[in-house]
């Protein structure tokens, strides 16, 4: 396969003024004639005149009405075109029905959609399939189905047809088509300069009792959007489609979103909490993409965190505002070291804007997504809150109906604030995650904080240099008052002193306060200091960070010193969890344990070879003392959890339920799920029903409610997803191999839906003692399925190849085990492109 460089960037040889498109749709047989005006572009040098095209069958291509005979590659055509304006004219024809990779058009369940984002449109039509070429879009749809929807507005339409016309020039990852038999939820908003909008929520009969919070979620963010940026919609309609077949979670197509139908349809009856939170933020990201990635879109991929890492970050803006600001900080936290930090700290580690790539699939990463976003909220933290207003305002006048890159985007600020941010786009070119370490000395009332960063060596990129790290600190007095409020330190050297002088006593600090860079914290601080935290820091988040390093340190010392759960952490646990003024949310959120992947990674960064079972263990025994030690107080949780209105799913119903949840997993724990079978079976939503269950099956019980449950549901596929993923993230770690590789043969197990897959083998790897059976039967499982699924869906199975991203942390046996499994896909014939670089970038 071959690599292709950011340096090696060059504008296309051609401005193209507008695509007509025609598609007579046919599932097996779908026409599409374009007819495409270029002109030679004065930028560029090179007059190549190539188009991108793949899998279409060309029936027949002319230039200015001319019929031609074009050179044809896998890759695309090549022809002689004058060096004046000229009109191509194309029909191809395409195979919607057998397009099993998703990407293009294709077919779900009957219904037509597309995803063309990244390189999908070249299995659409011969096009420049690059994102700076921009042109306005107009689509004629024959088809014999009731609804036909393309992107921009609608300009006309009859029996069997429609047209609409995109009048903002958009590069062709952003085209979108559907068709199908659909039934809209309608809505409408006004913007603030009073243009009137059609909105509308497309689903598939029988899901028209899903839609009304996707369409509530819309509005607010529309409204969000205007105040708090002072963005405005730019059509007469918005469209949001709901498709059960997606690779993705969903698609900001200009005036179309496609959605994941599990990133959009929802009910009380079939979502839980989580899930609700999940739709309203990727609702809100696909609708911020309309300014940051489409108004102003990526010059190339390499610049794919220009558009994500910014909707991204205001995404969780969005979140922030309309529920907790520090719960929705702890949970990108967990999130982040949970996904991006293996990411950054492994074999697929990457900049966030990557340098090369073989597949830009492969790069829709968490590094580029959420680590992108983190560095947004740095640069705000940086320069703050004003010079970030101002400069997003430069940002959207200046670049409107361009395509971008990282520098244009550091310009801004740099106009706009003076500083110069060239140490600060390391962040952007460096890979890896810079570990902060604390040193601490006290004399004569002044307290000094030395802190040192390091990163250590990635893929291709040996030495690294020290990057501008936001180090939000405060201190705390002996009483545990605050003796210094939260002031940002800017690390920038290797090692770097702050002095804080005049001080009554030694104090506490609180370093990295609200997560202010995403850097791994050295800090060897007592547990005394923690628990001292846990009791009395003011930052939210970094109260929640002491509950968590105790949590980690207790446990670490369980695996390797066969310790017993410490005193500091129950202790601080039960107080905070009896402070009836701390937000439910946030006292579920304290009673989470890092995850045992994250375990692993700790002890393998200590020099510890992890081994999955005695971590497992060890979370399994101070889950026991910890529901023994808060036992008396459960009841009262119990009972302050209790809902007692209609089903919401907002913050304070759905924190409540979250506290509600946590008490009754501990409760499990000792009534052996007696609790639980009551609650499963009032249950009247999907959180209470999906909770209990789980306690169930963790307690070793629910076989009879596990069975009801697939009777109630089997006909609703986002519900029979929860069902499969359960099984398998419920199962203890001598049976998950067992129980998955048993449900891969249930009827239901659709295994080239990308939700149904992912739900089964997301959840065998995310079930670590149990994903790393010593015999290796869980690596083997999953290579199994993955060599099936990678002719059938390229996409999905090279991203689930991360899952093996860890093997070096583990014993000789279970890295011989999984080279073992990574080998024999690579080896297999005909093995995607991107299944091949994922496979070999883990090798090494
Ligand atoms: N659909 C993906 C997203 O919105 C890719 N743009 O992030
Ligand atoms: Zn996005």
């Amino acid at each position: 396969p071959t690599t292709i460089y950011l340096k090696d960037y060059t504008p296309f040889g051609y401005l193209v003024d507008s695509v007509h498109l025609t598609f007579d749709l046919a599932p097996n047989a779908t026409r599409v004639t374009s007819r495409i005006k270029f002109r030679p572009n004065p930028e560029a040098t090179d007059r190549t005149f190539f188009l991108h095209g793949e899998e279409l069958n060309l029936i027949r291509a002319a230039i200015d009405g001319e019929v031609i005979t074009p050179e044809i590659t896998a890759e695309g055509l090549t022809a002689t075109v004058p060096d004046a304006p000229f009109i191509w004219e194309a029909v191809v024809e395409i195979d919607p029905a057998n397009n099993t990779a998703l990407e293009g058009l294709y077919m779900s369940n009957g219904m037509y959609c597309t995803q063309c984002e990244a390189e999908g449109f070249r299995k659409i039509t011969y096009y420049p399939d690059r994102p700076d070429v921009m042109s306005t879009f107009t689509v004629r749809i024959n088809g014999d189905l009731p609804v036909l929807l393309s992107n921009g507005n609608p300009s006309d339409k009859g029996e069997g047809w429609a047209e609409w016309v995109d009048p903002w020039p958009k590069p062709a990852y952003l085209f979108a088509l559907v068709a199908g038999e659909l039934i809209a939820h309608p809505g409408q908003f006004t913007t603030k300069s009073g243009r009137d909008v059609e909105l509308n929520l497309w689903v598939r009969p029988g899901d028209e009792g899903k839609s009304a919070f996707g369409m509530e979620a819309l509005k607010k963010s529309m409204k969000w959007d205007e105040d708090v940026y002072g963005r405005e919609y730019d059509l007469d309609v918005f469209n949001i489609v709901a498709v059960d077949d997606f690779n993705m979670g969903a698609m900001e197509n200009k005036g179309l979103n496609i959605f994941n139908s599990s990133a959009v349809l929802a009910s009380p009856e079939t979502s839980t909490d989580a899930n609700f939170e999940r739709i309203e933020a990727i609702i809100a990201h696909e609708y911020f993409h309309n300014w940051t990635g489409n108004r102003i879109t990526c010059r190339d991929w390499f610049q794919l965190c220009l558009k994500e890492g910014l909707t991204v970050f205001r995404d969780a803006q969005f979140t922030s505002d309309m529920r907790s600001a520090p719960v929705k900080r702890i949970h990108d936290a967990i999130d982040l070291r949970a996904r991006q930090f293996p990411e950054d700290n492994g074999p697929l580690s990457h900049p966030v804007r990557p340098e090369s790539f073989q597949e830009i699939n492969n790069f829709y990463t968490s590094t580029i997504y959420e680590k992108g976003a983190e560095v947004i909220g740095m640069l705000k933290c940086l320069v703050g809150d004003e010079a970030y207003s101002e400069a997003l305002d430069l940002y959207f006048d200046r670049h409107d109906g361009q395509a971008c890159t990282i520098e244009d985007w550091l310009q801004v600020f740099e106009e706009t604030t003076g500083r110069d941010l060239s140490q600060f786009k390391r962040w952007y070119n460096q890979s890896g995650t810079p570990r902060v370490s604390v040193a601490e000395d006290w004399a004569d009332g002044t307290y000094t904080l030395t802190l040192s960063q390091r990163t250590e060596p990635t893929p291709g990129q040996e030495d690294k240099q020290p990057q501008v790290i936001p180090v939000a600190v405060g201190l705390l007095g002996p009483n545990g008052d605050e003796v210094r409020v939260t002031k940002v330190l800017e690390l920038t050297e290797a090692e770097q002193t702050f002095k804080f002088t005049g001080l009554a006593a030694k104090p506490v600090p609180s370093i990295l306060r609200g997560f202010s860079a995403p850097v791994i914290l050295e800090h060897d601080s007592t547990n005394a200091e923690r628990a001292f935290l846990l009791a009395h820091d003011i930052d939210p988040f970094n109260r929640w960070q002491a509950g968590r390093s105790l949590a980690e340190d207790t446990l670490l010392r369980m695996i390797t010193e066969e310790a017993t759960p410490e005193a500091d952490y129950l202790d601080g646990l039960l107080s905070v969890l009896r402070d009836e003024t701390l937000d439910p949310a946030y006292r579920a959120l304290m009673l989470g344990l890092p995850t045992q992947s994250e375990l692993a990674a700790a002890l393998h960064d200590k020099g510890i070879t992890p081994d999955p079972m005695a971590i497992w263990r060890a979370a399994e025994t101070l889950r026991q003392a910890t529901a023994q030690h808060v036992q008396d107080l459960l009841p009262r949780l119990h009972s302050e959890t209790l809902v007692d209105a209609p089903y919401q799913p907002d913050a304070e119903q759905s924190g409540k339920r979250a506290l509600g949840s946590a008490a009754l997993a501990l409760t499990s724990r000792l009534d052996g799920g007696i609790k639980a079978a009551e609650e499963y079976a009032h249950a009247n939503n999907m959180t209470q029903q999906l909770t209990s269950l789980s306690c169930l099956l963790r307690a070793g019980k629910g076989e009879a409610e596990l069975a009801a449950f697939y009777d109630q549901w089997q006909h609703d596929r986002l519900v029979m997803d929860k069902w499969f993923a359960l099984q398998v993230s419920m199962a203890g770690p001598e049976t998950t191999v067992e129980t998955a590789s048993k449900l891969t043969e249930h009827p239901d197990f659709n295994w080239k839906n990308p939700n149904r897959f992912r739900a089964l083998m997301g959840s065998l790897v995310g079930n670590h003692a149990g994903f790393h059976q010593t015999d290796g039967a869980g690596y083997a499982l999953l290579a199994d399925w993955l060599i099936r699924l990678d002719p059938v869906n390229p996409q999905t199975t090279a991203r689930m190849c991360s899952a093996f991203q860890t093997w070096k942390r583990y014993d000789a046996n279970r890295q011989a085990l999984i080279r073992k499994q990574l080998n024999r896909i690579a080896e297999t014939p005909g093995l995607s492109r991107d299944s091949t670089e994922m496979v070999s970038r883990i090798l090494g």
